[in-house]
């Protein structure tokens, strides 16, 4: 790290004076997330010491447990945002319903998506969790913001990113011009310029999927990770490695680090239901990310970013990473698909 580190605030001003790939409205957005995402960093790493880390009563609106943590992300993200004058809503993973931003604050053009705390289920083993966040442009001249104006294909995404809380503090983001990673420095007291342009490595030796759940996968995925497990001695021809961290932030950074697929696709446990992950505040921003990475993201046969919504949180399959592997995968699915019904 240099001695004279760039930080978040000015990478995103040259962003905008330089490149003139932001307005300055949706910098300060990024910056006021960013903020939050410090203040939920340091709930995060005092949790035990503030006897914050147990489950609450209630679960929320995905009918899963919450956290106190989950909360408390939410509420912070939430207050950080809903004054700043650049937002028209906000969508969150923990509300059930959009949050349009009140009257009292000036209303702004964008839509903001979010996983507050991703992976909470690890909050009391000291596992990398993470915020997942997406943004949205609002159609111009919307009177009253509804729940329909966030149902833009993930293409539509003017910026992505998460936050994960491990060992280090790291906002990754894009802003639809390549991938940059920033480190919460305590020292400067924000986020510093850690790596620019972050590309994924088209070939790969490691796949990271929850193997539990092999019996209830599709013909196309049990294919694809039977011959990785077949090794060198299988029609790969080369042995791979697994990964499983059960957070799909700090999943999908070793990806965006170092190459690799992230499989959670479609099973059998809930046959109508598309995936387990979230397609608007999970699965949009993370493919964006990849491809912007130089990876691939689909949920089968189709592009994440090209699925059309039709509920705010509704599910999808996910697989994304090395462009060789996710492509592979793809055309597997395309195979199936062709195939005559059994
Ligand atoms: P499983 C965490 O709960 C999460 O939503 C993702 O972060 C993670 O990738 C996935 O679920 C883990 O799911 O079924 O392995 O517990």
């Amino acid at each position: 790290m240099s001695d004279n580190p760039v930080s978040l605030s000015r990478w995103l001003i040259e962003q905008q004076r330089s490149h003139g790939h932001i307005p300055g409205s949706l910098r300060l957005l990024i910056e006021q997330v960013a903020r939050a995402c410090k203040r939920i960093s340091r709930a995060v790493n005092r949790g035990a010491a503030q006897g914050i880390l147990g489950s609450l009563p209630s679960s929320n609106v995905q009918g899963e447990v919450q956290k106190q943590l989950d909360v408390i992300a939410n509420d912070v993200l939430l207050e950080a945002n809903e004054w700043g004058g650049h937002l028209a809503a906000i969508a969150s993973e923990e509300l059930e319903r959009i949050h349009p931003i009140p009257h009292r604050f000036p209303r702004g053009e964008y839509l903001l998506l979010y996983d507050p705390l991703d992976g909470s289920s690890n909050i009391e083993v000291n596992v990398t969790i993470g915020t997942i966040f997406s943004v949205l442009h609002l159609d111009e001249g919307v009177e009253e913001v509804q729940a329909a104006h966030f149902l833009q294909p993930g293409s539509r995404q003017v910026a992505a990113g998460y936050c994960t809380y491990g060992p280090q503090t790291t906002l990754v983001l894009t802003l639809g011009h390549g991938v940059c990673a920033f480190t919460l420095d305590a020292d400067q007291g924000g986020f510093v310029l850690a790596q620019q342009d972050l590309r994924i490595p088209a070939a790969t030796s490691e796949f990271a999927i929850n193997m539990s759940n092999m019996r209830h996968w599709a013909q196309p995925v049990r294919r694809y990770i039977d011959e990785c497990l077949a090794g060198r001695e299988g029609p790969r021809g080369k042995d791979f490695n697994m990964r499983w961290v059960g957070s799909m932030v700090a999943d999908v950074h070793r990806v965006l680090q170092r190459g690799g697929v992230f499989l959670y696709p479609w099973d059998r446990r809930e046959p109508r239901r598309a995936g387990r992950l979230r397609l608007m505040y999970e699965a949009n921003p993370m493919a964006l990310l990849v491809e912007q990475a130089g990876g691939l993201a689909i949920a089968g046969s189709q592009r994440i970013l090209d699925i059309q919504p039709e509920e705010l949180h509704q599910r999808a399959a996910v697989m994304l990473g090395s462009r060789d592997e996710i492509e592979r995968l793809r055309q597997y699915h395309l195979e199936a698909e062709a195939a005559p019904a059994a």
